[in-house]
């Protein structure tokens, strides 16, 4: 890990989650904004639409663990937080998650992205935001993303690690950003039945438009243009949102090395994903 993610651990490990909070988890660059957006819409946009049109989505959805110099903490952040429920976005593995999400039962979203869109994803990422670890060439990218040498650890076991913990917690909706990409509505739908939410069927599909690609990569209070340590002239942070971009960056031969590692590490779990819908 960096140390903008440990700088606060102290803060972090003795966080003090409420029941009715809300943890959406992913590994970096499967899918975190996106859902956070669409749970923020779901809860606030009838009662709170000020959030949506003056709040940015990092300060709707704090980030648990960040903690850069010269900005609140993800933990200030989350407890200052007036909402209920409260969104919270976080990276950590799942044997790192403060135990008080554990003891208070609270509801998580965890979202996963199959591993080479979100190789490539979080490559982009790491060349714009300036407090990411360098991520050299791209061959060297995969090479260590292969490896787990990522600022949160190896990708196959943040997937697996939650799937497991998904079998013996039930509050835990376990959603694949493929899944999203087909179908938008239908994942709300699911949403809504695990959060008990009962909106009906237009504000759920003015929910989905709105989260849509497009526009949420207009809307500035989603698409981190006020965040001032990325950089978009190298890389924006809403790029492409697809499935199947990998195709574009993998070579033959770093695509057959990675499914050899992949089918090594991820044959003794019953978690699937797609690389195109
Ligand atoms: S972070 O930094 O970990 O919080 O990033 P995260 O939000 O998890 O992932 C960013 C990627 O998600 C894509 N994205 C979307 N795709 C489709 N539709 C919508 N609405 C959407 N919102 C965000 C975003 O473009 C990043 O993926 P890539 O492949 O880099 O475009």
């Amino acid at each position: 890990m960096t140390h903008i993610f440990t700088d606060d651990w102290e803060n972090i490990k003795h966080f003090q989650a409420r029941p009715d909070d809300i943890l959406i988890a992913t590994y970096p660059k499967a899918g975190t904004t996106w859902v956070s957006y669409i749970l923020d819409l779901l809860y606030f946009s009838q009662t709170r639409p000020d959030r949506q049109t003056s709040m940015p989505i990092y300060e709707r959805v704090p980030f648990l663990e960040n903690k850069k110099p010269n900005h609140p903490s993800g933990t200030d952040l989350a407890n200052s937080l007036d909402t209920s429920p409260r969104l919270i976005k976080t990276h950590l593995p799942v044997q790192l998650i403060p135990k008080s999400f554990w003891e208070q039962k609270c509801r998580v979203v965890y979202v996963a992205r199959n591993a080479k869109d979100n190789a490539v994803s979080y490559f982009h990422f790491n060349r714009m935001d300036s407090v990411q670890p360098e991520p050299g060439d791209w061959n060297s990218f995969l090479q260590n993303y292969m490896e787990g040498q990522m600022a949160f650890g190896s990708w196959f076991d943040h997937v697996t690690g939650w799937w497991e913990r998904k079998q013996s917690h039930p509050k835990l909706h376990y959603m694949l950003f493929e899944d999203m990409v087909e179908d938008t509505g239908r994942e709300i739908d699911k949403l809504c039945s695990f959060l008990g939410l009962t909106s009906t069927a237009a504000e759920k599909e003015q929910i989905r438009r709105q989260s849509q690609f497009d526009n949420m990569k207009k809307d500035d209070m989603a698409n981190y243009s006020s965040a001032i340590v990325m950089d978009f002239k190298i890389s924006p942070f809403m790029r492409k949102g697809k499935v199947g971009d990998w195709k574009n960056h993998f070579t033959v031969a770093q695509n057959e090395q990675f499914d050899v590692e992949y089918h090594k590490k991820m044959n003794n779990t019953t978690l699937h994903f797609r690389t195109e819908v």
